[in-house]
């Protein structure tokens, strides 16, 4: 059955989510406190990076399946997509969810379903969302359901993964639960895992923490690897033929609004008890500053400290620089006495004070050319002009995504994040 949508936060996951059901037949009003981004969707105009977005955005914009605006409206059923950050204090910050939930109080009504998509720490549904449903006068659970449905995409895949990608629906109660199933149904090919809000919520933060810690071990291994004439690299692919191992990869550190911050929502809950968690966190932590010595160290000799910096995305070929580790690692190469210069071929707005608007300006007479995000555009790269422009024939790829003979064919030494084998 088709029914009227309101998704409040056009983001990252709340636009293609938005799009997605209105491209499957559900009247869809997508509601974004800011005006901009409100005013560029109504003109069909993208307002992130996500393969295939443009042309499902426009075809709802088009066809009026989708409206947008800066308010909600009544409708059957609302989803919440809104940031779910941590303070500085690595505490939980329930703003975004609280202003979003308030927000639907003066227009939910009998019947209706409020789902929440967002990442959240477990019993956010309970203790946050409900208290203020609440104020509607309906009684949740029999008046007004309420559920978690979490994002699992990602950036890159986002419309595969939609559809996809198995979806955990935690109700409070099994009428909600289903109510969830049955929207979601419209497009998912997934399977759907009925459950209750809270461990709904768990698992989510589970999921995350789970490649965090993974990460974390990867970087350990990388450091070790790095002092004993191994490539951490080749071990790791190794070692993962083994059945029941499934190392993950090693890097200059773990960006993104999920990975970095989703984990911080159980050692809030748990601090005594998640010793393993926090270290983890504290190791890829680490990594930024560890790639910028690294790099100080291998330039020493040098004349100048001039490095040139591919990638600011916090992976690759998108364009989003949310607690991207680049931008720590550029604040300890500062803090090193390196002279950075940065480039990015995914983020074209000028974002920081290192930024160049093009390659060649970068690399001029760089020391070494530090490899930071797995674009394609950089493994993609001809080193031979290169090679005429820099000062020493030096990169650091923190990501083993170049081709190594290419780049040594060039003249250049090429140095990788926890191989010291070559
Ligand atoms: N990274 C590594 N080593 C790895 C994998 C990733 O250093 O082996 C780094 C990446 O470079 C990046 C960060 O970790 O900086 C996060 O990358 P990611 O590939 O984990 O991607 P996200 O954060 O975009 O997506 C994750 C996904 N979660 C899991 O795979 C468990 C996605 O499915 C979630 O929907 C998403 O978080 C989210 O929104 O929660």
């Amino acid at each position: 059955m088709k029914q009227s949508i309101c998704i409040i936060g056009l983001g990252y996951i709340g636009l293609p989510t938005s799009v997605m059901f209105a491209n499957h037949g559900h009247r869809v009003h997508g509601v974004d406190v800011n005006e901009s981004v409100v005013e560029r969707l109504g003109r069909g105009e993208v307002t992130i990076e996500e393969p295939d977005l443009e042309r499902r955005l426009n075809e709802v914009i088009d066809n009026g399946m989708l409206t947008v605006a800066t308010k909600p409206q009544e409708s059957d059923v609302y989803i919440v997509a809104v940031p779910s950050p941590i303070t500085a204090a690595k505490e939980p910050n329930f703003d975004y969810i609280r202003s979003a939930t308030q927000s639907l109080v003066p227009y939910v009504k009998k019947g209706d379903l409020v789902i929440l998509e967002s990442t959240v720490p477990p019993r956010t549904v309970a203790d946050v969302m409900i208290p203020i449903l609440e104020q509607s006068g309906l009684n949740i659970g029999e008046e007004l359901f309420v559920a978690h449905s979490p994002e699992r995409v990602i950036p890159g895949r986002v419309f595969e993964e939609l559809i996809s990608n198995d979806r955990i629906i935690g109700g409070v109660n099994e009428r909600a639960a289903e109510m969830t199933a049955d929207l979601y149904s419209t497009f998912v090919k997934g399977k759907m895992h009925l459950t209750d809000a809270t461990t709904a919520e768990l698992v989510k933060v589970m999921e995350n923490t789970y490649r965090d810690v993974n990460i974390a071990l990867a970087n350990e291994l990388a450091k070790i690897a790095a002092t004993i004439g191994v490539d951490v690299w080749e071990a790791i692919q190794l070692a993962n033929y083994h059945p029941r191992v499934n190392l993950h990869q090693p890097g200059p550190g773990v960006g993104g609004h999920c990975i970095a911050v989703d984990p911080w929502f159980l050692v809030d809950i748990q601090n005594v008890n998640t010793p393993l968690i926090r270290t983890a966190r504290e190791t890829n932590d680490f990594m930024p500053r560890y790639t910028a010595m690294m790099t100080n160290d291998l330039i020493a000799e040098r004349p100048t400290k001039r490095v040139a910096v591919l990638g600011l995305a916090f992976k690759g070929n998108i364009d989003d620089m949310r607690e991207s580790p680049s931008l720590d690692v550029i604040h300890y190469m500062n803090e090193e006495g390196l002279q950075v210069n940065a480039y990015d071929p995914h983020i074209l707005t000028e974002a920081l004070p290192e930024q160049c608007a093009t390659l060649e300006e970068t690399v001029e007479g760089a020391e070494a050319i530090v490899i930071l995000t797995s674009h394609d555009a950089f493994a993609e790269l001809d080193p031979e002009p290169l090679a005429q422009q820099v000062a020493n024939r030096l990169v650091i790829d923190t990501k083993n995504c170049l081709p190594r003979e290419r780049w040594e064919a060039a003249g250049f030494t090429v140095q990788v994040l926890g191989n010291s084998k070559h």
